[in-house]
């Protein structure tokens, strides 16, 4: 490991500071929901940068972008790094992009060291990892790492009806058929989204797996009636059901505790007007845990919730499951070779698995992968005051730079 090599902390911070001006919120985030004008713009600006570079720049039927920096020998499969480029609404400016664009800042900086690595070294930004627009999540890497079929991942609709395929086409990144995907190793660098690394006064999370996750929607069905006449006895109020649900899931959480997390992140009141009890209450929830098994217990006791909270309320209750994936130990090697990385660069660190999800996860699957993180200001992520620093993005594309030049030696 030449850990002379070091990327250009100002450069890479500039490029972040351009692309968080596209999609920029008034209080400092981004909101550049997958496949929307915003993202397009976000894309665009990718595709220059790597273009600059001499990359050959494809794109796949799910619209994830991958620039290719050539290898020695052309034939070998290559080293994949990079995360995605679509945020929360109302999201950070490091969330995904932070990890496209340290690989851009990667490849910038062996092009002006005129390194030329054995294997090619590709970085790939990818379709719709928030889930937020379009669920599930993960849904470009899903569909490329042969989780999901294609037709599948291409008719996801939003909430108006658009669908991936027909929003690929009208933002101009509808591309080849999907390929089995060829990757060597993988590597993805993103900030924690958590409190630890900062807590600890540590600038690298060497991150050994991901925690498994659930992903459901759901309703209440009472009957929408005048709040003005309908005497308290005599409703069916779907909104009631909905806050019993809320406690309970939370309750669910706090069972499991440490590692149990449980939410109800997105709710909609029908016909949400004012002065009429609601008919239909609709609800997402999801579960993660780092046991599959807890998941499953987790996953018992919110059906039994939603069946005891119908009945007691005179509710239709629906609950289906949207996504899941089990826990998953990212390879040894690769691991090692973030903790060599870490460790010749003398950057403080530790061990830990993600809370979040993260496309590599889908790649693991694959190929050997593993994770590199930097600390997040408060651990706030998926929120517009999401911050890191100039300094820990440089340490973590450092780690990045070596982990994936070990790996493509
Ligand atoms: O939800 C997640 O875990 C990821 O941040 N999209
Ligand atoms: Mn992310
Ligand atoms: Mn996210």
């Amino acid at each position: 490991m030449n850990t002379a090599l070091r990327v250009d902390q100002a450069r890479l911070w500039e490029s972040l500071m351009e692309m968080a001006r596209i999609g920029a919120t008034a209080n400092g985030g981004v909101t550049r929901l997958a496949l929307s004008d915003e993202d397009r713009a976000g894309r665009d600006l990718f595709v220059r940068w790597a273009r600059e570079l001499g990359c050959a720049v494809r794109v796949d039927a799910m619209g994830n972008i991958f620039a290719r920096y050539a290898g020695g020998d052309d034939a070998l499969a290559p080293v994949l790094t990079g995360s995605h480029g679509d945020s929360q609404p109302l999201g950070g400016r490091f969330d995904g992009i932070y990890g496209v664009l340290a690989g851009i800042e990667l490849l910038r900086t062996l092009q002006d060291a005129d390194v030329r690595p054995r294997r090619a070294v590709e970085v790939v930004n990818w379709t719709n990892e928030e889930g937020s627009r379009f669920a599930p999540a993960m849904i470009g890497s899903g569909v490329a790492c042969g989780v999901f079929d294609l037709e599948y991942g291409l008719s996801r609709t939003d909430r108006d009806g658009h669908t991936i395929g027909a929003e690929l086409a009208r933002i101009g990144y509808a591309g080849a058929p999907i390929q089995p995907l060829s990757v060597h190793a993988a590597f993805e660098l993103h900030i924690e989204q958590g409190p630890i690394l900062e807590a600890e006064g540590l600038t690298i999370g060497v991150v050994t797996g991901g925690q498994g996750q659930r992903w459901y929607e759901g309703h209440f069905s009472g009957q929408a009636a005048h709040a003005g006449t309908t005497p308290m006895e005599r409703r069916r109020d779907a909104s009631l059901g909905l806050a019993e649900l809320i406690l309970a899931v939370n309750e669910i959480g706090n069972a499991f505790a440490p590692d149990g997390r449980a939410t109800v992140g997105s709710v909609r009141l029908t016909p949400n007007s004012r002065n009429v009890v609601p008919g239909r209450a609709d609800f997402t929830i999801e579960f993660r845990h780092p046991e599959d098994a807890v998941l499953d217990r987790m996953d018992q006791r919110l059906h039994a919730a939603i069946t005891s909270i119908g009945q007691r309320r005179h509710l239709e209750a629906a609950l289906k499951q949207v996504f899941s994936y089990a826990p998953v130990a990212f390879d040894a090697h690769c691991v090692a070779l973030v903790q060599e990385a870490t460790e010749r660069l003398g950057y403080a660190h530790r061990r830990m698995i993600s809370g979040a999800g993260h496309d590599v996860l889908y790649v693991s699957g694959l190929a050997p992968a593993a994770m590199i993180f930097v600390p997040c200001v408060d651990g706030i992520s998926h929120n517009e005051a999401e911050e890191i620093s100039p300094q820990w993005a440089a340490a973590g594309a450092d780690v990045l730079l070596q982990a994936v030049l070990a790996a493509a030696a």
